[in-house]
């Protein structure tokens, strides 16, 4: 499989549950913009058959290597960026896992039997990204325990693993060079943005400036029959400025992550 089609059935199982993000992609192209995009995001659980190891191993498939590793230690998560060895022009791609034993006990009980039901023997292979939730729905009561202690888990245990945003790089932009720019467009053009510590997160001198939307929502039944509207994925933009050496930083910043990562928050 090439990267092309690799992103390719990214963005269509994405823009089916997140259909804002071809209004975004729609909006930038209406002002004469290309929208190419810096990096896409993934979620996964510890102590499964789809761990951030396998999961690597798929994406080291499709020629990509792992950069660089993060810590959230609030959010219990680790997680491994990965660059394309060959194509440049390739997103990057950011992997972040859920660290299963450091929850608490009733969390912990939810989460194996979600993992329980994932067969050891899984085919590993690219289209495990877009494969949907391969789990039962928990109960309403379960999601809500789920969300009180970790959003992210709330979010995995209901979505699945599939990309949870595209990201798209403002460097490429032609005429909305500018952050603020690019915000000021989207609310003008009613899209809702991530506020957890402001609107714009991080900084030139970071190297690194990123903004989110609050992600689609999308009504699911639970497996007790309750049926509710929640969270599922958002498009981001961020910048990139050169270091020292006058190389475009390629990095995340953790600080910047751990606020990206409440634009899934159920509100
Ligand atoms: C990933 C959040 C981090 C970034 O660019 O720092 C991130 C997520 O929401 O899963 O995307
Ligand atoms: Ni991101």
């Amino acid at each position: 499989m090439t990267t092309h089609e690799f992103f390719n059935s990214l963005w269509k199982d994405y823009i089916q549950i997140t259909p804002q993000a071809e209004a975004v992609r729609q909006l930038f192209m209406g002002k004469g913009e290309e929208v190419i995009n810096d990096h896409v995001a993934f979620r996964t659980f510890s102590e499964s058959p789809l761990n951030l190891d396998k999961l690597q191993a798929v994406v080291e498939s499709l020629g990509y290597k792992a950069s660089e590793q993060y810590r959230f230690e609030q959010k219990k998560l680790l997680a491994k960026s990965y660059r394309h060895t060959e194509d440049e022009d390739a997103p990057k791609l950011f992997i972040s896992e859920l660290q299963v034993h450091e929850l608490s006990q009733p969390v912990q009980k939810i989460l194996r039997n979600v993992i329980g039901q994932i067969p050891a023997d899984i085919e590993l292979d690219p289209s495990i990204f877009w494969r949907g939730r391969l789990w039962e729905m928990p109960s309403f009561a379960e999601y809500e325990t789920l969300r009180n202690e970790s959003e992210y888990a709330a979010w995995l245990t209901t979505i699945g693993i599939r990309v949870n945003h595209f990201t798209v790089s403002i460097n490429k932009l032609k005429r909305y060079d500018d952050i603020e720019q690019v915000n000021a467009l989207l609310k003008q053009s009613g899209f809702a943005l991530n506020s957890v510590g402001g609107e714009v997160k991080g900084s030139p001198d970071l190297l690194l400036e990123q903004s989110s939307t609050l992600a689609d929502k999308i009504t699911l039944t639970f497996s007790d029959g309750k049926v509710a509207s929640i969270p599922s994925c958002f498009y981001e933009f961020a910048k990139r400025y050169p270091s020292a050496d006058g190389r475009i930083f390629q990095g995340f910043i953790e600080g910047n992550a751990d606020k990206i990562f409440e634009s899934t928050n159920a509100r």
